[in-house]
């Protein structure tokens, strides 16, 4: 089989793949690497990721980085953890739409309020339109629970589960009950467990 490597800094948006992997199941390595050392930005990582940034992921000659990518290729590369929704079935759609979220709507709705600009663009000429509009429509779709797509957890909810649990404990996002309830389901799954367990081991090391 193919190596699988993670390239991680615990505790980053480089978890959300480590928590990512531990739902997979499958054997990978962590390559560590220390922002406040400034690791990114050294020549070899660089050339695993130009953005020097983290996550990355290698499998066997493939290198994905971009974390609700990364999390979309290992479900579809490893199907027998049940973590994608296949094509031809009708759950594609919001599957997908939710992996594309994430980065899409809810980090730059979230950064954008956290750091507002001199002069805000026309909401119209915003992606994600409003914050609240944002927070809104997320609160909708996980209300009802346990997961995004009702009782099938996929990988949508590894990458939308981070955003909201990242965002509420950095007051980024607020503490609706309806992200408190939902990220509280996750945080009881075993494989969210281990690697918050695995990665405070890193971080301490
Ligand atoms: N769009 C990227 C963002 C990744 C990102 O911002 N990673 C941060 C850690 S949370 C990083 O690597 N920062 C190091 C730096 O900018 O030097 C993704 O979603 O994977």
């Amino acid at each position: 089989m193919a190596k699988l490597t993670l390239y991680h800094a615990a505790p980053s948006r480089s978890s959300i793949v480590h928590w990512m992997l531990e739902e997979v199941g499958e054997p990978y390595e962590v390559h560590l690497l220390n922002l406040q050392r400034g690791d990114t930005r050294a020549a070899d990582y660089l050339a695993v990721n130009p953005m020097g940034k983290v996550p990355a992921i290698r499998h066997g000659d493939v290198v994905v980085t971009e974390t609700a990518a990364i999390c979309a290729y290992l479900a579809d590369e490893f199907p027998k953890a049940g973590l994608n929704v296949p094509v031809g079935d009708p759950r594609r759609g919001p599957y997908l739409k939710w992996l594309f979220f994430s980065p899409g709507c809810i980090e730059p709705a979230m950064l954008d309020r956290a750091f507002p600009r001199k002069e805000p663009p026309p909401q119209a000429a915003l992606a994600y339109g409003s914050y609240e509009t944002v927070l809104d429509v997320v609160a909708d779709a996980v209300r009802k629970g346990p997961y995004l797509l009702g009782d099938r957890f996929t990988a949508a909810d590894v990458v939308i589960g981070s955003v909201l649990r990242y965002g509420m404990m950095f007051k980024l996002l607020p503490e609706r009950p309806e992200f408190t309830g939902y990220t509280g389901r996750l945080a009881a799954r075993p494989a969210f467990a281990r690697a918050t367990a695995k990665d405070k081991e890193l971080a301490a090391a």
